[in-house]
């Protein structure tokens, strides 16, 4: 197993399945016959940064070693009631019932880390370069950003391009996202057109390629953990932020302190977090997780298992139509009258109805829906339920976007796991 493989496992798996191996991607010595070695310069500083501090008596950690300090719970510090996926990178989703409010708190927004976040940011210090075929390159402080352009606050739908994969039969290789990873909290920055625009994008420009300050894991400093990129068309869309301000405070540093990107409606990866530069180029982006499998999907329906030539995947645009149930909670009992909220999101597009099943998807009811409170925020919905007798329920919910397209009931299975988004089902007992 590669350590650039898209699936990262937890550190302490990754040593379980061949020490040696991970070993020497994660620190880059080479094991040697009594089972200690030298941590090579970058790997030691990494784990240096890792437990915060220097470790004197770092040649005397036995290969596989992984320091106590890295313990889960210390990654998920500021966040509220996350599960942690993997720590290393940090992935964590928020449960459901979390995501209850209509704009996200900071401590309930998902994490999706490809690499290692920088150690120190200096929010005085961090400059944003605009290169690439423009006009005139651009670097910028963030202070001169809110001088120099509009500041604007926005709420915006922020999902993994694998939101659901743990859902996918045959399992696909990867983070196993739940529900959780999508968020809409309230950002402010300025629109990332107004900078293009102040740059001067060039005719010739067909994409953008996003930069950040995150470290690949393997420590070496030539390799990026991920760089992607949108059309140009996309980019010059006004909602799209670079973004200072998370929800009227700092951003948290798992979700890409002091700066970052927030591109609504697409797969998250592009919105780099720990952003530094984004370039603009002739062609079509090639960084790390644009190419390959990476964020694609096959240009055709597939059969759940079927294997498909590399050539045939297509660079994954809009996130399809979807929806949370976020009240009540899956596995929860109710009286027998109950109110059922949550929110519902579709890309660049908006929801027209959302509706709600209490008879496994019999018989459907049209739930009261919000518009979104500004392009690229989800919708919230409610409904008030009645149940007829005491028992077991399912709570089924499905959107259907301005396009009339409606989520679907099964996978559409595809390699890599990606777009699952099959009708949320919430299971309560009413008594
Ligand atoms: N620099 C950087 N930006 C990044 C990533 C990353 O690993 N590094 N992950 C991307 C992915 S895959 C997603 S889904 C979103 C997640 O944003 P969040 O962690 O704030 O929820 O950030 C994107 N931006
Ligand atoms: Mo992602």
């Amino acid at each position: 197993m590669a350590l650039d493989d898209d699936r990262k496992p937890n550190v302490r798996e990754f040593f379980a399945q061949d020490p040696e191996k991970a070993d020497r991607d994660f620190f880059g010595r080479v094991a040697n016959p009594d089972r200690r070695g030298f941590l090579r310069r970058t790997g030691l500083a990494t784990m240096a940064a890792m437990v915060g501090t220097s470790i004197p008596f770092h040649r005397n950690m036995p290969i596989g070693f992984v320091p106590a300090a890295m313990a889960q719970d210390n990654v998920l510090v500021g966040k509220d009631g996350l599960t942690l996926l993997n720590d290393r990178p940090v992935n964590a989703e928020t449960p459901p019932e979390l995501l209850d409010d209509a704009i996200t708190p900071t401590n309930r927004h998902f994490i999706r880390n490809n690499g290692i976040p920088p150690e120190e940011v200096d929010p005085e210090t961090w400059t944003l370069t605009i290169d690439g075929f423009v006009d005139t390159p651009l670097e910028l402080t963030i202070a001169d950003l809110r001088e120099q352009f509009e500041v604007v606050t926005m709420a915006l739908t922020l999902e993994c391009g694998g939101n659901g994969r743990g859902f996918f039969n045959p399992p696909a290789t990867g983070n196993q996202w739940t529900y959780g990873a999508v968020a809409c909290s309230e950002w402010t920055g300025v629109r990332l057109k107004d900078v293009l625009e102040k740059a001067g994008v060039q005719p010739s420009v067909v994409y953008t390629a996003h930069y950040g300050a995150d470290g690949h894991l393997s420590g070496d400093p030539d390799k990026l953990p991920i760089s992607r990129g949108v059309p140009i068309e996309k980019a010059m869309t006004d909602n799209i932020l670079i973004a200072f301000e998370m929800n009227g405070g700092a951003l948290h540093p798992m979700n890409g302190a002091p700066l970052r990107l927030v591109v609504p409606g697409w797969p998250a990866s592009t919105a780099q977090k720990w952003l530094t530069r984004i370039q603009l180029r002739d062609q079509v982006h090639d960084g790390p997780k644009m190419t390959g499998t990476s964020y694609r999907v096959p240009a055709y329906p597939v059969a759940p298992g079927d294997e498909v030539p590399e050539e045939d995947f297509v660079i994954i645009e809009r996130m399809p139509v979807k929806s949370l149930v976020t009240f009540p909670a899956n596995n929860s009992d109710t009286g027998m009258a109950t109110p059922v909220r949550g929110h519902a999101w579709s890309g660049d597009r908006t929801v027209d109805k959302v509706e709600i099943s209490i008879d496994f998807g019999t018989t459907w009811m049209t739930a009261e829906l919000d518009d979104p409170v500004n392009s690229g925020a989800w919708q919230n919905w409610r409904a008030d339920v009645t149940l007829p007798q005491a028992g077991y329920y399912e709570i089924w919910a499905r959107a259907t976007d301005s396009a009339g397209e409606m989520q679907p009931f099964a996978i559409d299975w595809n390699p890599k796991g990606y777009l699952n988004n099959t009708m949320h089902r919430v299971g309560i007992r009413a008594s």
